[in-house]
């Protein structure tokens, strides 16, 4: 009798297509050296968007985390995930050295995007946010856009109060299935960031628990097949070039910082930091 024809299982890892690894460093160094070049621009404001529970939170706490050298948990992250848990129009600074020294960057944390029971942020309250009609702290009202009367509604904002860099979260674990509803609101909102000609950036969490390959080892992450297909698809279904696609795991169950985490998170910000810088050169 002839032996059973073995099973071929198929290689989930393939040549590393992105070169990361060992410039943490050098990441780190770029932020720190950052200052924005056009003087009517005293900080880079970037726009975190995206499903409900993607893990913009987590994503923001990451950068300060990767930022400091130790894991902090400033923009709070809520673990069921039903519903927006983050409700208010909230800009973030994050600390460089010193009590009141800060990095020239600040982000935004919007609200969900999803329908819960009490509805996600609507896509004209982004597009406000982008020409920088909001102001900080405003409360959002979900479904419901900011009217020019609101005492949070800037009336003339400059570049200053306008985004500079758009970000877009979105969960390796959902990226199947994602609702049309989100799909069609991310894509109306990159349409309206492209017409005001804002870079986006893409960035793509939960890749520990999407990819056992990546969760046994992070530094997998450009290696592996189905986290490419995944950006390759995310490329076509968003229209992000894959160079604006950043694959990251965020601090969430951690409690002390790790070279690799920190490496994947500084690389997204550099180039997230020098897409913001190129816009507001390019005016
Ligand atoms: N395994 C893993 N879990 C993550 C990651 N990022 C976030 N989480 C978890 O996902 C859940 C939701 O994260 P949040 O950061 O609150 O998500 P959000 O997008 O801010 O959610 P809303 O503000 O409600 O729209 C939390 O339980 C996080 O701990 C990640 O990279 N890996
Ligand atoms: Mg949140």
């Amino acid at each position: 009798m002839g032996k059973a024809p073995s099973k071929v299982v198929p290689k989930p890892l393939m040549e590393e297509w992105r070169k990361v690894w060992g410039h943490k460093n050098k990441y780190l160094q770029f932020l720190k050296d950052y200052q924005p070049y056009n003087k009517e621009v005293k900080q880079l404001r970037v726009l975190i968007h995206g499903p409900t529970g993607a893990g913009k939170s987590s994503f923001i706490n990451t950068v300060d985390s990767a930022l400091q050298g130790r894991v902090t948990g400033r923009a709070l992250v809520d673990s069921i995930g039903v519903e927006s848990f983050t409700i208010k129009h909230r800009t973030f600074k994050f600390n460089k050295g010193g009590p009141g020294t800060f990095y020239p960057f600040v982000f935004t944390d919007l609200m969900g995007l999803e329908k819960g029971t009490h509805g996600g942020v609507c896509v004209e309250d982004i597009k406000l946010a982008m020409k920088g009609h909001i102001k900080d702290g405003y409360n959002i009202v979900p479904c419901t856009k900011l009217s020019e009367d609101n005492q949070n509604y800037n009336k003339d904002p400059t570049l200053k109060d306008q985004v500079h860099v758009l970000v877009c979260v979105i969960a390796a674990t959902t990226e199947n299935i994602l609702s049309d509803e989100s799909m069609n609101k991310m894509r109306d909102v990159r349409l309206a960031a492209s017409l005001m000609e804002i870079p986006q950036v893409a960035i793509l969490t939960k890749i520990d628990e999407a990819f056992p390959e990546v969760k046994t080892d992070i530094k997998n992450v450009y290696k592996s097949k189905n986290l490419k297909q995944m950006v390759d698809d995310l490329s076509v279904k968003l229209g992000f070039p894959q160079n604006c696609i950043f694959p990251v795991k965020n601090y969430h169950s951690e409690i002390e910082t790790n070279d690799e985490i920190d490496t994947l998170l500084l690389s997204a910000m550099k180039m997230t930091i020098t897409f913001g810088e190129d816009y507001v050169n390019s005016l």
